[in-house]
């Protein structure tokens, strides 16, 4: 509730304040056919500064280059945190990012208004995250085919069956659950088995399981239940080599 109070005033100011530079304009493979094609378990790496959990994570982090560094290593596509207040994170971030790579480039903040879907785009984003949690249905519906009608993909994330169901109803085809509980900050991944268990795989959907993931072993755990990703932010950014993490 904090973070989406933040969120309207910053909508408030992103709606007077038109960006005077050029947007980003690089055409960007589908993270969604990527993901639908590949067997194998495939990485979503992102520049993550700081969050509400655990304070600073790498201070001075240079985004283009953990970006170039996660591209190199493999990574399917690179997260990048938008959000100032909690994450410290910018617009700015994203837009050095989609200059420094060619992979597909995932915006991460708390949508809310069309605006802010507007802002990733010019950035460089070619995917947004919807988090169904945060909005009504018809929020939801209304923004995911606002996105959709820009040419850009949509990561849905959900946090348990119910919110999945509703991830469907809008149809959407790339879906993440989110291990963290985003009200007490809790990692289990027994959630992403829980949505997995639910999940309509056979009819072209992709599933990303996100955060609090450690390495080789939490992967295989979500990989054997279907997840066709992992979104790592924490322990990407605190590991020496991105390439061993990646790896894991
Ligand atoms: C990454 P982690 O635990 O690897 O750093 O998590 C990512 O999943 C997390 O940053 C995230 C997030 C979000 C952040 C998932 N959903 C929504 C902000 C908003």
């Amino acid at each position: 509730e904090k973070i989406l109070k933040e969120k309207d005033k910053e909508v408030a100011q992103l709606l007077v304040d038109v960006p005077k530079v050029a947007p980003v304009t690089v055409k960007r493979p589908s993270l969604f056919e990527k993901l639908l094609e590949t067997d194998r378990l495939q990485v979503i790496a992102e520049m993550k500064r700081a969050s509400p959990s655990k304070g600073m994570i790498k201070e001075g982090a240079d985004p283009v280059a953990q970006a170039k560094a996660y591209e190199k290593s493999g990574a399917a596509c690179i997260s990048v945190l938008t959000d100032t207040t909690f994450f410290k994170g910018s617009f700015q971030d994203l837009s050095d990012v989609a200059h420094a790579v060619e992979t597909p480039l995932l915006c991460k903040d708390f949508v809310v208004h069309p605006v802010q879907i507007d802002r990733a785009k010019a950035a460089g984003a070619s995917v947004v995250l919807l988090i169904v949690a945060a909005l009504d249905d018809e929020q939801l519906a209304e923004l995911h085919t606002y996105a959709l009608s820009l040419g850009l993909e949509v990561l849905v994330e959900v946090h348990d069956v119910h919110e999945l169901t509703r991830a469907l109803q809008i149809d959407a085809t790339l879906i993440g659950v989110n291990n963290r509980d985003l009200k007490t900050f809790e990692v289990d991944l027994k959630r992403s088995e829980e949505v997995a268990a639910a999940f309509p795989f056979h009819d072209k959907r992709v599933l990303i399981s996100e955060s609090g993931l450690a390495g080789g072993k939490d992967a295989e755990r979500v990989a054997e239940v279907g997840a066709s990703a992992v979104l790592v932010g924490e322990s990407l950014m605190r590991s020496g080599s991105v390439e061993e993490a990646i790896q894991a």
